[in-house]
């Protein structure tokens, strides 16, 4: 393939399957979004209802107010669209000096059982890449990535234009 770093043409997960994706998953890398965020400690948990509807909550360290470090307690309702890998994302916080908004939540590829690629972007250029955006890799081991998904997810960074722009994420127990 070609690369193309086109928003609209990023290569989702096919035939994604929510159920699959539910439970906990723990970011051990991310680009961050101008403006970041979650720091480090960073976990996600998406719950399905019987209707098929999916929510979330998330937590991860954040400093708020220049210099004070907390734990975020973060909260996501998603509205489906007509590709099942891409969501509408609405998001707050337990307490009301958290971040809160609405962002594209896009699964780029998952094994469901080991690894998962999300990314958002926050903003689209006049050229059509991706002005200000974030992406979390995801493992359910806290521990990291597999040696065998690793290949997996470095292509799949590639894919999506972002590789080189990621963090490690570390979990030390804060949150
Ligand atoms: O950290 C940043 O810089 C940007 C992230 C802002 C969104 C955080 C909202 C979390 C809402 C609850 C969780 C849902 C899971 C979402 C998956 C990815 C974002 C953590």
């Amino acid at each position: 393939w070609a690369q193309d770093c086109q928003v609209a043409n990023i290569p989702v997960m096919q035939n994604f399957d929510k159920s699959r994706f539910a439970g906990k998953w723990y970011a051990i890398a991310k680009k961050d979004p101008v403006g970041l965020f979650l720091l480090d400690n960073v976990a996600a948990t998406y719950v399905i209802d019987e209707s098929g509807k999916m929510t979330a909550n998330a937590y991860g360290r954040v400093i708020i107010l220049n210099n004070w470090e907390m734990c975020a307690n973060m909260f996501a309702t998603f509205e489906d669209t007509p590709d099942p890998a891409k969501f509408k994302m609405t998001y707050w916080g337990a307490a009301s000096y958290l971040q809160s908004g609405n962002d594209e939540h896009w699964v780029i590829d998952t094994d469901y059982d080991n690894y998962a690629i999300h990314y958002s972007c926050r903003e689209v250029d006049m050229d059509g890449t991706c002005l200000d955006g974030y992406s979390f890799i995801f493992s359910r081991h806290p521990t990291g990535l597999r040696p065998e998904d690793q290949k997996i997810v470095t292509d799949k960074k590639k894919e999506i234009c972002l590789l080189g722009k990621y963090r490690r994420v570390s979990h030390t127990g804060f949150c």
